[in-house]
């Protein structure tokens, strides 16, 4: 008998669920199965597919060693339905049925939200890896390939996490919703993906570490809050998923720190000490610090928009029927349920942006976007002070709650990065110097060739402090030459 800690490796689909007793689900993830990796195969990672890569996987849900390192092809990836352990009489931890015991079986009254719920996070896997399908071509390293590679992997077992949950918990329905995951495709006309961001390219790695960075931290936050679910297999699936997205947001925040710290370095050596002085910054092959800050703009404001209107009746009855929480709810000291309580939420008022007093149920969206930017200006923090100790007068910021937004109360305004409300006219003029531009593009397109020397890394970017599981930068990530 599965311990739940262990996974049974015997089958196509490892697990620690005890699929083997399950043959319903084992059947209908099975017959998933060679859709998926056609899927893999035609909008995974371009080329590199019959490479070996040295790819973690989860072997167990123990924190202390959950996963093993190894040469694997990406399409033998081992793929697996993997569950934190159950906690013994876990009870709802809030809104109206706080304190009842976990449903492990769906609620009738909730099965279409709950079923909402999942399809929106299960199709922002599959997408985000249809958006870096190209860069493999242009990896600064095999160090970044590998790694490249690893988010990958690991989003499509992010699909397979919510798919189990489909399959498992919605039959027929769930089998249909499974299909149209697969079917959907970033950026397409006709059956695009579900979320605005997940629709937009990633053109460049420097792109890829911007969405690595803001976009899976998203993926972290939703994930937190759906892991407080008092549906307890999400509950369960999204603890998992949380270890694995921990990685993701490393490789974009190292990503971007080695590109800030090749930068400074470059900069230090010619003598220039104006940052804005970008002619010259970018005649050293590097990345000019201004541009990085319209990357950020971009990224960041893309993904404040995933967090949906301000003012949201879903995301009340998300939380008021137990199925969404808040970031970290079981740390939070209130009564759970919110009924009577407020919460300021940011909205633009004749011309300036006012703080109002609104339904704190109401405003759980807003709420967990400010835990986002929280989290989020940690790791700016930590980009600038690669500046300051290189003694490069620069600083990055992220942009005000109301720049560039799409979705919420600020989609009808334009204002710039520190939140000042601009007219239709001013915004046009100054919009380049807010967002990166088609010349921002083309310098960095112009940067993105290859490096596959072993133990080489792009003249744009630093090598990282350390390797992979302990491996030296010079490590072969990736075997090009061996198949
Ligand atoms: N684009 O009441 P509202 C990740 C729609 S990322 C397009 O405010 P709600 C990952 C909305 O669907 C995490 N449409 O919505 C990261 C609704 O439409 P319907 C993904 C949008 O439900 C990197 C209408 O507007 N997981 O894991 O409160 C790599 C009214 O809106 C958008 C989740 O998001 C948008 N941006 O909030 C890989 C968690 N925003 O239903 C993976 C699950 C809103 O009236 N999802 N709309 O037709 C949710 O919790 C919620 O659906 C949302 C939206 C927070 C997304």
């Amino acid at each position: 008998m599965p311990d739940g800690m262990t996974v049974d490796y015997s089958g196509l689909i490892p697990n620690n669920i005890d699929l083997n007793a399950d043959a319903r689900v084992r059947k209908a993830l099975e017959t998933w199965h060679p859709g998926y990796i056609d899927w893999w195969k035609a909008m995974g990672p371009e080329g590199f597919q019959s490479n070996l890569v040295y790819l973690r996987t989860a072997v167990g849900v123990d924190p202390a060693g959950w996963a093993k390192f190894g040469f694997v092809k990406m399409p033998d990836y081992k793929w697996g339905i993997l569950l934190a352990p159950a906690v013994e009489g876990r009870t709802i931890p809030f809104g109206a049925h706080k304190g009842e015991l976990a449903w492990q079986e769906v609620p009738g009254e909730y099965r279409a939200m709950l079923r909402r719920l999942l399809v929106i996070q299960g199709d922002t896997e599959p997408a985000s890896v249809e958006q870096q399908r190209h860069l493999g071509a242009t990896a600064p390293s095999l160090y970044d390939m590998r790694n490249l590679f690893q988010v990958n992997v690991e989003e499509g077992r992010h699909l397979w996490a919510m798919v189990y949950l489909l399959q498992k918990y919605f039959g027929r329905d769930g089998r249909e919703e499974a299909e149209e995951l697969l079917r959907r495709r970033s950026g397409d006309a006709d059956s695009p993906r579900m979320l605005g961001a997940f629709n937009e390219v990633t053109p460049d790695w420097l792109s890829f570490f911007m969405f690595t960075t803001f976009t899976d931290r998203d993926g972290k936050m939703q994930l937190a809050a759906l892991a407080q679910s008092g549906f307890d297999p999400l509950s369960r699936t999204c603890r998992f998923m949380l270890t694995e997205e921990a990685h993701h947001m490393f490789v974009g925040e190292t990503g971007v720190g080695r590109i800030i710290e090749r930068t400074c370095q470059a900069m230090r050596e010619a003598g220039i000490e104006d940052p804005h002085d970008v002619d010259a910054v970018r005649a050293l092959g590097v990345i000019d610090l201004p541009m990085i800050q319209r990357k950020i703009n971009l990224h960041a404001s893309l993904t404040l928009d995933l967090f949906g209107n301000e003012i949201s009746t879903n995301a009340a009855n998300a939380f008021n029927s137990g199925l969404k929480g808040r970031y970290r709810e079981d740390k939070l000291t209130d009564d759970h349920r919110l009924a009577g309580d407020t919460y300021p939420v940011l909205r633009p008022r004749d011309g300036v942006i006012v703080s109002e007093d609104l339904a704190a149920l109401s405003s759980l969206n807003m709420r967990l976007r400010d835990d986002f930017v929280a989290d989020a200006s940690g790791g700016v923090g930590r980009w600038n002070r690669i500046m300051e100790k290189a003694g490069v007068a620069f600083r990055l910021h992220l942009p005000h709650v109301a720049f560039n937004r799409r979705i919420g109360e600020f989609a009808s305004i334009h204002a710039d990065p520190e939140g000042t409300v601009l007219d239709a006219a001013m915004w046009e003029h100054r919009r380049s110097a807010f967002l990166p531009s088609a010349e921002d593009g083309a310098f960095i397109q112009g940067l993105m060739r290859p490096v596959h020397e072993t133990g080489g890394f792009a003249s744009w970017i630093a090598p990282p402090k350390a390797g992979i599981d302990g491996k030296p930068g010079d490590f072969e990530y990736v075997r090009l030459h061996d198949s």
